[in-house]
């Protein structure tokens, strides 16, 4: 049984938020890049760039972060030669920079632990700050996003489905119980 709780308005909406706190928060858009988390990640940074070339006329770079050989829940030797393990696509340099790490759904917050080693190893930001689309709880390690989009609490064994019309034909979010 699946219930939106998130429609294509309401997500639109909830992205032009972020990126006015983003703004706010960063007093204007210097020195901003933004990394989405693939997959879903990517379409919601790309939009808030987009948002932000709106509203304040300026191109902030974007970049692609796969997290995958950075997890600690798979096995390293696993993802070797596993093609579904794609590379990060970041052509810009991030020393000194301010991150917008951006993601679909924060959970555990393995996948941001993961992330910021990444980035660490890229370089060194002056500062990294996270926006996701749903934050559904069940934290397993001490970190917590600066931007949401929309708080859904969730029970462990439901899942939440995050569909982005640039893969999946519409923009929505739904709570699965599986
Ligand atoms: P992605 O877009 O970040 O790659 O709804 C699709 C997205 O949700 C996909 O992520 C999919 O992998 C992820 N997903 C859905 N349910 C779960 C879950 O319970 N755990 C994890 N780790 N990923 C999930
Ligand atoms: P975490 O590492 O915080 O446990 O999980 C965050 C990552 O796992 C996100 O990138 C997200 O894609 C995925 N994830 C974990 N749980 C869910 C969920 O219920 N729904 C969706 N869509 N993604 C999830
Ligand atoms: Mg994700």
């Amino acid at each position: 049984m699946a219930k939106v709780v998130v429609d294509a308005m309401a997500m639109q909406r909830a992205l032009t938020r972020i990126t006015y706190e983003i703004i706010e928060h960063n007093k204007g858009i210097d020195g901003l890049v933004i990394l989405g988390i693939k997959t879903r990640g990517i379409y919601l940074a790309e939009r808030i760039a987009n948002r932000l070339k709106q509203l304040e006329n300026a191109t902030v770079p974007v970049g692609e972060l796969d997290v995958t050989k950075y997890r600690d829940d798979i096995e390293h030797d696993s993802t070797e030669n596993d093609p579904k393990v794609t590379v990060s696509k970041i052509d810009f340099p991030i020393t000194d920079k301010k991150v917008i790490l951006v993601d679909d759904v924060l959970y555990t917050g393995r996948t941001i632990r993961a992330a910021m080693s990444a980035i660490m190893d890229l370089g060194r930001p002056q500062q990294i700050n996270l926006a996701v689309l749903v934050d559904r709880g069940h934290r397993e390690l001490p970190i917590r996003a600066d931007f949401v989009g929309k708080n859904i609490p969730s029970s462990q064994h439901e899942r939440i489905k995050v569909s982005v019309s640039e893969i999946d034909g519409q923009d929505s979010v739904e709570i699965i119980d599986r």
